[in-house]
């Protein structure tokens, strides 16, 4: 009987375990498109909403763009009258909140682009390495 006990709790505590350690969803990306890169540069930038759907406080700290080889994440301040890109190295998004990533505001900086997929998958990770995949799409700087 004890032992069946013991057994069951083993189960419920692995249970819990393993749905505190899945990736539930956590971000939901709204509206993200890359900008195509000028022809012959291979640098360009994201931008989406991004929304932290989870019921925690939630910290991007890396992110990778399928085709290119870094992503930073950035934000526009002003310095000495000049808007100045400043890379940040975490980003918490409020449970519940969402974060926009516009131009001349917080954007994902992209380098070494070679060939740019039309629809890029996006991976998010948070500060404890857990990782999302969205899809984005991609937009010419002249607009339509
Ligand atoms: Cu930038």
């Amino acid at each position: 009987m004890k032992l069946q006990r013991m057994v069951n709790q083993a189960g419920y505590l692995m249970m819990a375990l393993t749905l505190s350690f899945s990736s539930v969803a956590e971000w939901v990306v709204e509206e993200g498109y890359v900008r195509k890169p000028i022809p012959g540069r291979s640098m360009t930038a994201a931008f989406m909403d991004l929304r932290n759907v989870s019921d925690t406080d939630s910290t991007l700290i890396s992110a990778k763009l399928e085709g290119a080889k870094s992503v930073e994440i950035h934000t526009h301040s002003h310095v000495d009258g000049m808007m100045r890109m400043r890379q940040l190295h975490e980003l918490t998004i409020k449970a519940g909140e969402t974060m926009s990533f516009e131009p001349g505001g917080l954007h994902l900086m992209i380098f070494g682009i070679k060939a740019l997929p039309e629809s890029p998958e996006l991976t998010l990770c948070d500060k404890n390495q857990v990782c999302s995949t969205h899809i984005l799409t991609t937009r010419s700087l002249v607009k339509k």
